[in-house]
This record gives structure tokens, C-alpha cells and sequence, in this order.
């Protein structure tokens, strides 16, 4: 009987120690899914915050880097722009120029207006991108550039002729927007257009004008107060339409 009761007992304790150990065994497996559980969900959570604060940066970023990028393209280029302005102003593509009157010479380049928006600022008027009006003795000479439609006009960029001293011509210059068309030959009041602003003296290698905000109109008149032949090798405008 001692032995039978020290087989039972035995028994017991190995069934005891078999149900301890499967216990155990289920509570730590337990135990390690639920850390690895609640480590996958922390480890993609933080995936997911990163994610979207990576795209966040990186659009802002480029955002600001487009914007830093074209304001220093600007203050390189136009030094007068110290300013930030909204994203929306781009540089228009004008639909045409014309001018009181155009020379055309028989060996050199014609002085068409549409030189002016070719898009091409080189300065010597020899390289046939600059305009040359038709007389000297006109008073005020004026060029219009044609926007296609009416834009809200921030910023008129004018390049001057530079080769020798010819440059000196352009002085005195004032920019302003219409939405009436001048026409060809027309000695145009100063006082005709909304004025954006005014180059007082010598226009020097660039003219820059920034216009109020709302000016805005078909037709960017560049003018000159004086009386000469005008020549002027590029309109660059910048704005947004209204
Ligand atoms: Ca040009």
C-alpha cells in the first residue's frame, strides 16, 4: 500500500507539475505575443506618424524652396523685388507688341516691336531682339505689349539697349496698364493709362516698375518722357490674371 500510495502521490505531483509547466508555458506565450503585439502596432503607428510628417516636410519644403527659389531668381535678376508675394504671380507670355512707329533698316535688323517679347533680353540691337521706333523727333515714345487678357499686373521688367551709348536714349520711364488699345502713330498722353510708376532720369541697363495691387488691364504701355527714337530689347511682366 506504501508504495501504490507513493505512486499515486508521485503521479500527482508529476500531473501538478506538467499542468504548472503548461500553465507557465501558455502565460509567457501569451505574454510574448502581446509584447509583440503591441510592439508591431507602436513600430507601425510610428511608421505611419513618420510617413506623413516626411510627406508634410517634404511638400512644404518644396514648396518654400519653389518660392525661396523665384524670389532669389528674382532678386538676382530684378534687384528692386525684396518682397514675398503670393504664389499665384507668374510671368505672363504677352500675344503682342506694338509701338508709335517702327524703323526698318535696309542692312541692319528691323526694330519690330514684337522684339521686345521674344523672350530673348539680349541687349546689343545688332543681334535683331531689340525695337527701334521710326523717328527721333517723336515726343513720348510708347510700345504697348498685348496681354491676350486682362491680368492683374505686379511687376514690368524693361531691358535697355546696350551696345556703345545707345542705351542713354531710354530715359525718363513710365509704365502703366489699359484696356484701351492705343494705335499706331498715336501721340499717347501720359495721363491715357493707370500708371503702375516712373524711372526718373537715365533707365540705366533695366527698368523695373512694380504696379499697386488691382491695376490690372489688356495692354502694359512702356513710355518714354522724352523725345528720341526708343529701343528696348525685352518686356519681361509679371502678374495673375483677374
Ligand atoms: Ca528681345
Amino acid at each position: 500500500m506504501g508504495s501504490i500510495s507513493n505512486l499515486l502521490v508521485a503521479e500527482v505531483l508529476n500531473i501538478g507539475l506538467f499542468l504548472n509547466i503548461l500553465v507557465s508555458v501558455s502565460v509567457r506565450r501569451w505574454v510574448l505575443v502581446t509584447i509583440i503585439a503591441v510592439a508591431s502596432i507602436a513600430f507601425v503607428i510610428s511608421c505611419v506618424t513618420m510617413a506623413l510628417f516626411m510627406t508634410s516636410k517634404t511638400a512644404s519644403d518644396d514648396k518654400l524652396d519653389d518660392h525661396d527659389q523665384r524670389l532669389h531668381a528674382l532678386e538676382g535678376r530684378y534687384a528692386e523685388v525684396t518682397t514675398a508675394e503670393p504664389t499665384t504671380i507668374v510671368k505672363i507670355k504677352p500675344v503682342d507688341a506694338f509701338q508709335i512707329s517702327t524703323h526698318y533698316f535696309p542692312s541692319y535688323p528691323d526694330g519690330l516691336a514684337t522684339h521686345a517679347i521674344d523672350g530673348n533680353l539680349e541687349p546689343d540691337y545688332f543681334k535683331g531682339s531689340c525695337t527701334h521706333t521710326g523717328s527721333e523727333s517723336e515726343q513720348n515714345p510708347w510700345l504697348a505689349v498685348y496681354l491676350g487678357k486682362s491680368y492683374h499686373v505686379f511687376m514690368v521688367v524693361v531691358t535697355n539697349r546696350g551696345d556703345e551709348s545707345w542705351g542713354d536714349r531710354s530715359k525718363n520711364l513710365r509704365v502703366g496698364v489699359t484696356n484701351v488699345k492705343p494705335e499706331v502713330g498715336q501721340n499717347l498722353d501720359i495721363n491715357s493709362y493707370t500708371l503702375c510708376g516712373e524711372k526718373p532720369g537715365l533707365m540705366g541697363k533695366i527698368g523695373i516698375v512694380r504696379c499697386s495691387e488691382g491695376v490690372a488691364g489688356r495692354y502694359v504701355i512702356v513710355q518714354f518722357r522724352t523725345t528720341n527714337y526708343m529701343n528696348i530689347c525685352e518686356i519681361e511682366i509679371y502678374g495673375y490674371e483677374e
